[in-house]
């Protein structure tokens, strides 16, 4: 077909191709999270495995369970990868009564964008960290108050 192509037909076969391009280009972001809720249900379901295994740490860290480092670097591991998740699960307007946020972290994107990037600095020392005990504890501390930091301003 494009082989016997007028000039005005391969104007619409451009339009296509770049119409489908910048289509192509356009639908990540909304198809990541067809609804708003999808988004919250995304980020808390991530804060929530996040929680759990900061637990876990907590629970080597106060001498409630013994400490475990393969089972800490895991758990550190898995910390560290989460901790790049909710970010992109923020889309403006998703403070709904779902969810926990407070405050307007779309109106202090900078802010927001700051905390998040202290804790994910925090979060990956938390591997290496994980080697014994004491470094374990003392980096759990540094990772908590960068959750801690970010839970005032934004966090019901
Ligand atoms: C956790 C957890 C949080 C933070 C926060 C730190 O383990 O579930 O939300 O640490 O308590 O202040």
């Amino acid at each position: 077909m494009i082989f016997y192509s007028t000039r005005g037909n391969m104007k619409q076969i451009l339009l296509a191709c770049t119409t489908g391009a910048v289509l192509l280009l356009a639908a990540p972001a909304q198809a990541q999270f067809a609804k708003v809720q999808d988004a919250v249900d995304y980020r808390q379901s991530v804060f929530t495995i996040m929680a759990n295994h900061m637990g876990r740490l907590s629970a080597m860290a106060r001498g409630q369970v013994p400490f475990d480092a393969a089972k800490a670097q895991d758990s550190a591991r898995l910390i560290d990868q989460l901790g790049k998740m909710p970010w992109e699960a923020f889309p403006a307007g998703s403070n709904t009564n779902t969810s926990k946020l407070k405050g307007d972290p779309w109106k202090q994107a900078a802010q927001f964008r700051q905390y998040q990037e202290k804790f994910m600095a925090e979060t990956g020392k938390l591997v290496p960290a994980a080697a014994s005990v004491d470094s374990l504890r003392a980096q759990l501390g540094a990772v908590g108050a960068s959750c801690k930091a970010c839970h005032d301003s934004f966090r019901q």
